[in-house]
């Protein structure tokens, strides 16, 4: 009987970010710290994040299932001798294909009974189950493709689980609470741009989890009720892109009273469409928006004055990471930075820079394929977008792409100043535009930026104390003015917890001197039992 398999989902084994025979130093298991504030040292945010999608897939299975994630090989191979597994699930992208092998061999050897299922953006490798000993092989959504697997009824609603944005977080070694809720309302993208493997992944279109605001209303209610959250990390492609969705969302928000600050992820034209007020009386207080580029050919970007657009958001709160593409076909060595510059004068309080990526299965990996311009001798582990370019670009070797790619990031933080000062400096620009507000939302949303202010200010001092050049201390100095200015000056408590920062910030400083600064996440086994 199909229901009483036991399943294994696994994520591929550590450790992560160091060059050995299975990986690449540039493929930290970290969000900011790869790709985004990877040149800014001890100012780099550092948050750990599980893998959600197989969590995801778990809950909505009836079958006895175990989520195993970042295990080293060995308490892999210990996991599939503890129990006799029928199906052992691997989720891996592109640069971690050689893990994925490496994890079908150990379980032929050491589970003989388990089907071996791949699954994740991995799966879109040409051939995979030619390169990979295995007997399934799901490319798109994977709760579908596991009901259908195992006989379960495909339609049967979906369950989101609560989960934490993130572990183990913390910013200059001060620990930060795990105080955000992860949610997934669907997979995919109808915008289909041409280098997009998420879009391209889920065949061009936007797949709902949660089909109506009142859905995810209700489990962010069952998320507040379970653990006390403060932040919802909105883990989709374009979530406002699904309007009305948005609208419902916060129509039920409205009735019910509440307020969450929410964290998402969007393209230029829909935050046009639903307008920064919508934005401000939903609660949104991060966004990550594709600039792309100056003279970006993409529609969501046609006729968007981006740097108007960011000022605007961060006039009322709301931290913009713009990411940014690099060794696109107008780049040469001189027009490449003038899309650094632009990135830089958007003044977006994060930039993420991504080097033009043709990943399998989309039009743009299609398109060089055809013009013979892939470096396909250019193992998988090189793939990752953080290092060298694995196509043939007529201006940049990828070496070139490598030095380009780090003096890029390194301008953003000598130039700007660090990120996060710019994130606390947006937090206040919440506050003050909130000062005052009677309408019941704004005043929650006033209240929000009131408590952030207040656990980021001891960090300021940190910033200026560590600063890497003048133009940051000078900045520093400026947000702690701007801070006491609206707050009056530091009080006992303010004083007692800069002291403590500044301790843990010099302990974690010398941490990275000493024996740098990259640290694995720890192994963690959940089980869903049979439903
Ligand atoms: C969170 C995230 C991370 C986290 C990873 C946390 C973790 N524990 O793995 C962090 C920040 C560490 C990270 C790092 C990197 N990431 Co990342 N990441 C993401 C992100 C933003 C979200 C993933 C997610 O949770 N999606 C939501 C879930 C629901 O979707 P899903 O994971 O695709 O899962 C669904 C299906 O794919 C399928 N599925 C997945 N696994 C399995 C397994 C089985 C058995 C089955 C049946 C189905 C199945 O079912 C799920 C439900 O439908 C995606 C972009 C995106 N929007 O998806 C990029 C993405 C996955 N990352 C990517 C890349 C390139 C990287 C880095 C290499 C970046 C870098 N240069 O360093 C590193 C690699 C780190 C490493 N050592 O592995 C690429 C992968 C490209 C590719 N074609 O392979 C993506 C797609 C971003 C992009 N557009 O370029 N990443
Ligand atoms: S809008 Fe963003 S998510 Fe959608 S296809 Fe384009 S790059 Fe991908």
């Amino acid at each position: 009987m199909h229901t009483a398999s036991r399943i294994l989902l696994t994520s591929v084994f550590g450790p992560y970010g160091v060059d050995d025979a299975y990986g690449r130093k540039e493929n930290i298991m970290e969000l900011f710290h790869n790709q985004v504030t990877r040149e800014q040292g001890l100012f780099s945010p550092r948050f750990r994040h599980q893998s959600f999608g197989l969590y995801l897939i778990a809950e909505n299975l009836r079958a006895d299932t175990t989520v195993l994630d970042f295990p080293s090989a060995r308490r892999f191979v210990k996991e599939l001798t503890r129990r006799p597994y029928d199906y052992v699930g691997i989720s891996f992208i592109l640069p971690n294909f050689v893990k994925a092998r490496r994890m079908a061999e150990l379980v032929r050897r050491h589970a003989p009974q388990a089907k071996i299922i791949l699954g994740g953006h991995g799966a879109a490798i040409p051939d995979v189950e030619r390169l990979i000993d295995c007997d399934h092989v799901c490319r798109g959504e994977g709760i579908r493709f596991m009901r259908q697997l195992l006989g379960e009824d495909v339609d049967r609603p979906i369950s989101h689980p609560v989960l934490s944005i993130a572990f183990r977080k913390h910013l200059m070694g001060v620990p930060l609470p795990s105080d955000g809720v992860i949610m997934m309302p669907g997979v995919g993208c109808p915008n289909a741009c041409r280098f997009c493997c998420t879009s391209h992944f889920f065949d061009r279109e936007y797949t709902p989890f949660f089909r109506t605001g009142r859905e995810i209303f209700d489990f962010l209610a069952r998320a507040e009720r379970e653990r006390k959250l403060t932040d919802i990390w909105v883990m989709d492609e374009n979530f406002l892109k699904q309007r009305s969705r948005a609208e419902e969302l916060l129509a039920e928000l409205e009735r019910h009273g509440k307020y969450y600050g929410f964290y998402l992820f969007s393209s230029a034209e829909a935050v046009r469409a639903v307008g920064v007020e919508f934005l401000k009386r939903l609660g949104v207080t991060f966004l990550w928006l594709g600039l792309e580029g100056r003279q970006s050919e993409y529609e969501k970007t046609k006729d968007v004055d981006l740097p108007a657009m960011v000022r605007e958001l961060r006039a009322v709160g709301i931290t913009v990471l713009g990411s940014v593409i690099l060794f696109t076909e107008r780049h040469d060595q001189r027009t490449i930075h003038e899309d650094i510059d632009f990135a830089i004068e958007s003044g977006s309080d994060f930039i993420q820079f991504m080097q033009l990526a043709p990943w399998p299965n989309t039009r743009l990996y299609q398109e060089y394929r055809a013009a013979g311009l892939l470096r396909e001798d250019m193992p998988y582990e090189e793939w990752h977008g953080q290092r060298y370019i694995w196509y043939r670009h007529p201006h940049f070797t990828p070496a070139e792409a490598d030095v380009f790619l780090r003096d890029a990031f390194q301008r953003v933080w000598d130039e700007m100043g660090c990120s996060v000062l710019r994130m606390i400096e947006t937090t206040l620009n919440g506050y003050l535009s909130t000062l005052g507000a009677t309408d019941a939302r704004l005043a929650a949303r006033h209240e929000y930026y009131t408590r952030t202010c207040h656990s980021f200010y001891p960090v300021l001092s940190v910033i200026r104390t560590h600063a890497h050049n003048r133009l940051e201390r000078d900045y520093a100095a400026q947000v702690i003015a701007r801070y006491d200015e609206a707050f009056g000056p530091p009080g006992a408590t303010q004083h007692a917890k800069i002291a403590i920062a500044q301790t843990l910030a010099a302990i974690e400083a010398a941490r990275i001197r000493l024996i740098g600064n990259l640290r694995q996440p720890p192994t963690v086994v959940t089980h869903f039992p049979p439903t």
